[in-house]
């Protein structure tokens, strides 16, 4: 193909190039006014995101491996001990009986239910390894049972093809093959993998395939699909179909009623459909603590929204200030799991000094925090395409200067939150260009109660100072984050917890955001049980509009504790709020106000999302608000 003449790269145009090694290209150009407008038709074309249980958006903490399910058991017990929320305990390929998936090491693992029982009295799941590879041994069911089907990849030459992965010998389903990924499925059925109930998930590795003696450490391009396809047509796809095939595999078991969660490795286009991807097996080391900013953004755009990396990095020993550094950033990636090779030494938070444990702690604490919103994010994601994690240019600045910025350092976590990443040891300032221009504003999420506090504008660089702990945050002007403050051990826990909402103003005293809530598990929310609320605030009136009301926890009435208002108030008087057809002043013992913020406590108001409730700011001077 020759280059074309008449595209400037200078002037902004755009030269690509791509070579297939078999068949005729098929090539989409889609077309949008804006980035969100070209994802929501990418995800037309491939597939919207999955909407993962709210259990996958937590804290996962996982290792290569926990060596027994008493190991298990002190891990979950540990994480108690320090108070620490944490969601799922993962167990890597040692679990297993000789890398046969599907088993368990008896030895280790002897009564892995109870293991899974006693985690889930917590409100915690585990996820198991399930890798593709599949030992060639006469005595293993699923090798057995693939054999009598026929359902193995085959050499050129019409052999079953063999190669070494982890279990020796190994033979490799042929995933491209509905059949086969039928017969998959159904192996993840409760009466078939033994000790395996519906708070175990799973996660696919090595599904690129990979193959340690094959070319380029997979099968060689000759080898036989279904239908006579080669492996060259098929490769990038194998990973695909593997994490589909687990994907069915769950919701078969639960016919259809609990949403799966699925980790893997490899991935396609359309693979958003099957749950999260990580960005596999990074190193304890500064770069690639930075990189992966812009792996997990490339990911992203690419309509991949459930992304993370190994927090801490996969090989080697990260120092203690690396591993607070990567959780502080990891509270931000869309997927948020503590990994490391087996060859390291322990990670988990309770291993370093006190202080960095803590910062470890606070990362964790503020994910959970946050909940409400990521969970509101993942639902936006699941609806329109639109990414968690966005490049600064995404939702603003598109023609403004600062579309130049790298944008690489710092990232969009929603349309609300602004990230900057520390990749440096023994950095404590910051300097972050604020995207947008004069007219948008932003808050420093950290000073977001304190009585003093900055308020900087778009298209600005600004030295942030003091971030010795915690990196820097800031919120844009004219959104709403909602956070949920109580500490508990997992997801499952808060669901009754009350919501406490920050509410940034723009420079015109607007703001707006939405919160999403469901059940967190089934498949309900499709027909309806759901519960989308509308917050918006217009001339000093703050006011919820209930959007869809169809789903209730008992015992929740999805309260709202606290209001934080940023901006810039005149001194207020009082506040009233309408909320169930009756008036409620509050007096200033249920408010405080600082340079640029109003703190309100609505908790004795049992103010709840259910209801179309208004909240007026009157000022002393009976005018505006605003200042
Ligand atoms: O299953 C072992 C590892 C796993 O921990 C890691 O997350 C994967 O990316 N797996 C790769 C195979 C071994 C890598 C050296």
């Amino acid at each position: 193909m020759s280059r074309p003449t008449n595209v400037n790269e200078q002037e902004g145009g755009k030269v690509a190039h791509w070579i297939s090694e078999s068949g005729v290209m098929e090539v989409y150009v889609l077309v949008g006014a804006t980035p969100k407008e070209v994802l929501t038709k990418y995800a037309r074309l491939t597939g919207f995101p999955q909407m993962p249980p709210a259990f996958a958006t937590g804290h996962h903490q996982s290792r290569w491996n926990y060596n027994s399910q008493d190991d298990v058991k002190a891990i979950n017990d540990e994480l108690i001990k320090w108070n620490t929320p944490t969601d799922v305990i993962w167990l890597d390929i040692e679990h297993t009986d000789g890398k046969r998936y599907f088993t368990w090491d008896s030895y280790h693992f002897s009564n892995p239910s109870d293991m899974v029982s006693y985690v889930a009295s917590f409100g915690r799941k585990i996820v198991t390894i399930v890798d593709p590879h599949i030992k060639n041994d006469a005595n293993y069911y699923i090798n057995s049972d693939i054999d009598a089907r026929d359902l193995w990849v085959r050499t050129r030459d019409g052999e079953v093809y063999t190669g070494w992965c982890w279990p020796g010998e190994s033979r490799y389903p042929d995933f491209s093959n509905p059949t086969m990924r039928q017969f998959w499925a159904e192996q993840f059925r409760f009466d078939k993998y033994q000790h395996s109930s519906s708070n175990l998930f799973i996660w696919n590795d090595m599904n690129e395939p990979s193959v340690f003696n094959g070319p380029e450490v997979t099968m060689p391009k000759s080898c036989r699909h279904v239908d006579g396809w080669e492996h060259r047509d098929l490769h990038n796809l194998y990973g695909y179909f593997v994490h589909w095939a687990t994907f069915d595999g769950l919701l078969l078991r639960s016919n259809h009623a609990i949403r799966p969660f699925v980790l893997s490795r490899s991935f396609f286009a359309g693979s958003q459909r099957f749950g999260a991807i990580w960005t596999g097996d990074n190193t304890a080391d500064w770069k690639h603590l930075k990189i992966s900013v812009p792996m997990l953004l490339s990911m992203s755009i690419a309509g991949l929204p459930f992304v993370g990396a190994d927090i801490g990095g996969f090989f080697n020993n990260p120092t203690p200030e690396l591993m607070a550094r990567w959780y502080e950033l990891a509270t931000f990636y869309p997927f948020f799991r503590n990994h490391a090779h087996q060859d390291t030494k322990r990670r988990e938070l309770w291993e370093f000094d006190d202080v960095f444990a803590q910062r470890m702690r606070n990362a964790i604490v503020q994910r959970y925090q946050l909940f409400p919103y990521v969970y509101t994010l993942f639902h936006l994601s699941a609806t329109t395409g639109e990414p968690i994690m966005r490049p600064l240019w995404f939702d603003l600045d598109r023609d403004s200067s600062a579309s130049t910025l790298t944008g690489d350092d710092a990232f969009m976590f929603g349309p609300a939150l602004l990230v900057q990443g520390i990749y440096e040891p023994d950095v404590t300032d910051v300097v972050v260009s604020l995207p947008g221009n004069k007219t948008h504003v932003w808050y420093e999420w950290r000073e977001r109660e304190a009585k003093e506090q900055h308020l900087y504008s778009g298209g600005e660089q600004v030295r942030l100072f003091g971030y010795a702990q915690g990196i820097p945050v800031l919120q844009l002007g004219g959104t709403i984050v909602a956070t949920a403050l109580r500490i508990r051990r997992s997801t499952e826990l808060m669901k009754r917890d009350p919501l406490s909402l920050v509410v940034a103003l723009d420079k015109y005293g607007l703001s707006k955001g939405l919160v999403y809530i469901d059940d967190g598990t089934s498949f309900d929310f499709q027909n309806g049980a759901y519960l989308k609320a509308e917050i918006q605030v217009q001339n000093c009136q703050l006011f919820n509009t209930v959007i869809h009301n169809k789903y209730t926890v008992p015992g929740s009435g999805h309260f709202i504790e606290k209001f934080t208002i940023l901006g810039s108030l005149q001194p207020l008087e009082r506040i009233e709020i309408l909320s169930q057809g009756k008036q409620h002043n509050l007096n200033k013992d249920f408010f405080h106000q600082h340079q640029f913020s109003l703190i309100i406590k609505t908790m004795p108001l049992h103010l709840s999302l259910y209801d179309n409730f208004q909240v007026h700011l009157i000022s002393k001077n009976k005018g505006s608000c605003l200042k």
